[in-house]
């Protein structure tokens, strides 16, 4: 298996042309090359059963490759020495007819000797050889998180040093721009892609889903030979195949949704199963982020960590709120009238919490000795969640002005980038695929178009002609476009970024030609993304293509269900549409539950597309108010039905211990729900409607559902 891997390794960084850092494979080879001429002088070690210089001495090849991760670490060069000398079959080396002469036992011995001699330079070679090797990534990920929030983006009144020391160890991309909300943040990171074109369009009811036909960067790592990993909120697309581990990911822990209500002793997603952590969420998510990066220390990683805050509901750690709930916030939005100070101080405390976060992971690659050769990006994926600093900017979350667009962008690299360094050219989430994967060395997957640079050049700091560009951000019908120096808002109102850059004083009668330019390329990217150049309002017909974002319709594209290779299906109500009196608890679905289930006339439906016909069990969660259990419920699909009764009841209070500040209107009270086995169900394979009624209900409504979970049996 090793070989295997070493072999695809090999063609796969050979391929790649324009690296301006050989990896390891070059070295692989290069040392072999030398050793080969070092050796008899007569073909060296070689090993018959293959052919060719790489795979020459193929067994000391397995020994440095697989040493090479360890080397990078102090104390652990011996290591190779020893496993090639063990490994390697002295009788694979062929030496000069000139000494055949010799007895068998001399020859021997001069076989073992090459060998080790060849070992012993490779291990002098070592050190160059570390310099090599492809370097871990951790993407760190803030939610809601705005570029004000960070003391290195000059507030005063949050203290963030962890975060701040990756700008500081490495590059701060000055102008980066990710989208107004989250989904499509994230699905623009994922492919290098504009986030229409990936079918990405919204936040929550499925409209959040990346089509499968596109490929991510995690695709990309793990055809590399990274493990890979993802630690938090995903948010796009929660069922298989839409689920992080069919996009590129070995294992997720976190919440695919949204939004989360529980924030404390959180129920997650561990793998396809939900369990109950205990703990804070960011602590609980990072705590598995911290065993993914221990459990792979020897190989290549891939650790992407996004987090969940300082997203609402305001719930902040009380070590965290206690420093925040009586600080004066003196550096105020720009529309101060509209700032709420408490839901600032929680954010900032919840942004201080990451921070921590982030540190812990930091120091664990330290401890690993894995810090030098570990590429550490974060960033947030929109504008801040409420009016608060923002350094003058205008706009927020939602919006497409430059407070609602503009993250921070840091960036790490110390083997490799320079330390201080702030990149002053526009770029953003697009571009993250590209970049990663070329200062990695590995290709990407997919052959879609990309609509991101790679920005490997600038951060290394090498002089290259870098064109102008245009980039775009939309969200709810509304495009802007930023230049380098201006910013055509979704009015049409052209501003001056350098000169004002919060978007006061529109200089469209000064710039008449530049403002015929942008609108021109509006119009070309409307029609491009959306299929219809003029700007028109959300929610007409687009002939079948992707909508711009907003609303809660429920999507149409259906969700799969049944893949042995992941028989779990979680159908949440956030997917589902409430029929008849049916209601969610909340005016935001993604962590809404249905309720007021008072009627037989009354059902909730999932549009499925079921992929693999067989049985299935079927859960329920679900809360009943205990004078109320018994109704006689139907799931039915197609002409497949399954009838159960709602037993025991079950009714828990909401949660009083998840705010530290009331939550927004938006967003439902949780409480524990209880997991009822309604029994098995055979579902053929085709779309349809998923439908859940009551036949019975002896009392006054039915029950409470959080989700129905589908499970394909053996
Ligand atoms: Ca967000």
């Amino acid at each position: 298996m090793v070989r295997d891997r070493s072999v695809q390794d090999s063609n796969r960084y050979e391929s790649k042309g324009s690296r301006t850092c050989p990896r390891r494979t070059d070295y692989y080879r290069e040392a072999f090359l030398r050793l080969q001429a070092t050796g008899s002088g007569n073909g060296g070690i070689h090993d018959d059963r293959t052919e060719g210089p790489f795979n020459a001495g193929t067994d000391v090849s397995v020994g440095l490759y697989q040493s090479l991760r360890s080397v990078s670490q102090p104390g652990r060069f011996g290591v190779f020495v020893k496993y090639a000398v063990l490994k390697t079959d002295p009788q694979s080396v062929r030496l000069s007819p000139l000494l055949m002469f010799f007895p068998t036992k001399v020859r021997h011995m001069l076989r073992r000797l090459i060998v080790s001699a060849v070992a012993l330079l490779v291990f002098f070679v070592m050190p160059e050889l570390s310099a090599a090797l492809p370097p871990n990534v951790v993407v760190f990920l803030a939610d809601d998180a705005g570029w004000g929030d960070y003391s290195q983006s000059g507030n005063q009144q949050v203290s963030t040093p962890n975060i701040d020391s990756i700008a500081q160890g490495g590059v701060s991309l000055d102008r980066f721009f990710v989208c107004p909300v989250c989904a499509p943040t994230r699905g623009e990171f994922l492919t290098g892609r504009y986030h229409p074109r990936g079918g990405v369009r919204g936040v929550s009811t499925g409209q959040e889903r990346l089509n499968l036909d596109e490929k991510t960067i995690a695709d990309a790592f793990k055809a590399a030979g990274y493990a890979t990993g993802a630690f938090g909120k995903w948010h796009n697309g929660s069922q298989w195949p839409y689920h992080p581990m069919a996009r590129g990911f070995d294992e997720y822990f976190g919440h695919s949704s949204g939004h989360w209500g529980e924030y404390f002793d959180a129920p997650l997603e561990d793998n396809g199963r939900m369990i109950r952590t205990q703990g804070y969420i960011v602590d609980v998510c990072t705590d598995r982020a911290i065993s993914f990066i221990d459990r792979n220390k020897e190989k290549p990683f891939f650790c992407f960590v996004p987090f969940t805050t300082p997203h609402s509901p305001w719930a902040a750690p009380p070590e965290d709120w206690q420093r925040f709930k009586d600080r004066p916030i003196v550096q105020r939005a720009t529309d101060a009238s509209k700032e709420v100070l408490d839901e600032t101080r929680c954010a900032l405390a919840m942004v201080e919490n990451q921070d921590r976060n982030v540190g812990r992971i930091l120091r664990r690659l330290e401890e690993h000795g894995l810090a030098d050769n570990t590429i550490v990006l974060y960033f947030s994926d929109n504008g801040p969640n409420t009016m608060r600093w923002t350094g003058g900017m205008k706009g927020r979350k939602a919006t497409t002005d430059e407070g609602g667009v503009r993250s921070v962008c840091y960036l790490r690299w110390p083997e490799e980038l320079p330390a201080g360094n702030t990149v002053t050219q526009i770029a953003g989430a697009i571009d993250l695929l590209p970049t990663l994967t070329s200062l990695a060395g590995i290709q990407r997957v997919g052959v879609k178009p990309l609509d991101g640079r790679d920005l490997s050049p600038l951060l290394r700091k090498q002089s290259v002609t870098w064109p102008e560009r245009m980039i775009f951000s939309t969200w709810a019908g509304n495009i802007s476009v930023r230049t380098q120096t201006h910013r055509l808002d979704n009015s049409g109102q052209l501003f001056d970024m350098v000169a004002d850059p919060g978007q006061t004083k529109p200089v469209n009668e000064n710039e008449p030609e530049l403002v015929a330019q942008l609108k021109e390329a509006v119009s070309n990217w409307r029609e491009e993304m959306f299929g219809f150049a003029d700007a028109r309002s959300k929610g007409e017909s687009t002939g079948g293509k992707t909508k711009p974002g907003g609303g809660n319709a429920i999507d149409p594209r259906p969700i799969p269900v049944g893949y042995r290779e992941f028989p779990i299906t979680i159908l949440p109500a956030r997917d589902g549409e409430p029929r008849g009196g049916i209601k969610r608890s909340s005016a935001a679905p993604n962590c809404s539950y249905f309720v007021n289930w008072t009627s037989v006339e009354d059902s909730m439906v999932w549009l499925l597309d079921v992929n693999a016909a067989g049985n299935y069990e079927v859960t329920i969660d679900y809360t009943c108010k205990v004078a109320d259990a018994g109704s006689l419920v139907e799931l039915a699909y197609q002409n497949s039905r399954l009838t159960g009764r709602v037993e025991p009841g079950w009714d828990p209070p909401l949660y009083t211990n998840q705010d530290t500040l009331p939550r927004p209107d938006g967003e439902s009270q949780m409480k524990e729900f209880h997991t009822l086995k309604l029994g098995e169900i055979n579902l053929p394979s085709g779309q349809g409607p998923m439908t859940l009624r009551a036949l019975e209900m002896p009392g006054k409504s039915v029950m409470d559902v959080r989700r129905v979970t589908l499970t394909l049996l053996e």
